[in-house]
């Protein structure tokens, strides 16, 4: 898909300032500093609409931005972030949980792993509700730059085996560092808008 006017919408903190435009949303959902923003950033060929952030656990809002006005990227709070306190992390929880439960306009999950890394407990946690949401998902194994390309494939099959050992989630690797892997995501979004 070309992206030719993407537009930051609105960062949410509650029910009430979710759009209402009734558009499909497409939402980024992983651990805290797994790369969600940035891979919105990636997507549609922006440095820096969606923040970012090498302090990972900062953003507790969800952001919306609306991609030419067919659908929204959403970025929602990672989870996972040590340096918050249980409090903090609860309330990060239930944030995410309203939104998942309760939003009919979620056409599709894109939940990141990192590549290089074994699935952590919260990812369990969150593979498990979004099986049980019945929404559709997909998992992209993101860093693939911090291996070598020859390692990827190997990499990205151990981790779905972790992870969903029957294997049948579409399951891809992503880098935002090289801009690789895109045109496989972008088929995997167009087939569900
Ligand atoms: N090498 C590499 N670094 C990445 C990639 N994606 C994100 N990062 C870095 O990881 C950090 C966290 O990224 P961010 O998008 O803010 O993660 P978020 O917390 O999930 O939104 C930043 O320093 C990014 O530059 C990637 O594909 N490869
Ligand atoms: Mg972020």
């Amino acid at each position: 898909m070309l992206v030719k006017n993407p537009q930051f919408e609105i960062s949410a903190v509650r029910q009430s300032q979710y759009p209402t435009s009734g558009l499909p949303e497409v939402v980024l959902v992983g651990k805290s500093n797994v790369g969600k923003s940035s891979f919105i950033n990636t997507m549609i060929n922006r440095k820096k609409l969606a923040r970012t952030s090498s302090e990972p656990g900062k953003t507790r809002q969800i952001n919306f931005y609306n991609i030419d006005e067919k659908f929204y990227f959403v970025d929602l709070p990672g989870y996972g972030y040590s340096k918050m306190s249980k409090k903090e992390q609860e309330e990060v929880g239930k944030f995410i949980d309203e939104y998942l439960y309760t939003r009919k306009e979620i056409a599709l999950i894109i939940f990141l792993l990192d590549i290089r890394h074994e699935p952590t407990n919260n990812d369990r946690i969150m593979y498990n509700y979004i099986i049980s949401s019945k929404i559709p998902f997909i998992i992209l194994t993101n860093k693939a730059d911090k291996l070598a390309v020859t390692k990827v494939e190997q990499a990205m099959l151990h981790i779905q085996k972790s992870i969903n050992p029957i294997g049948d989630i579409v399951t891809l690797p992503f880098s935002s560092e090289r801009k690789i892997y895109t045109d496989d995501v972008w088929k995997e979004i167009e087939n569900i808008i």
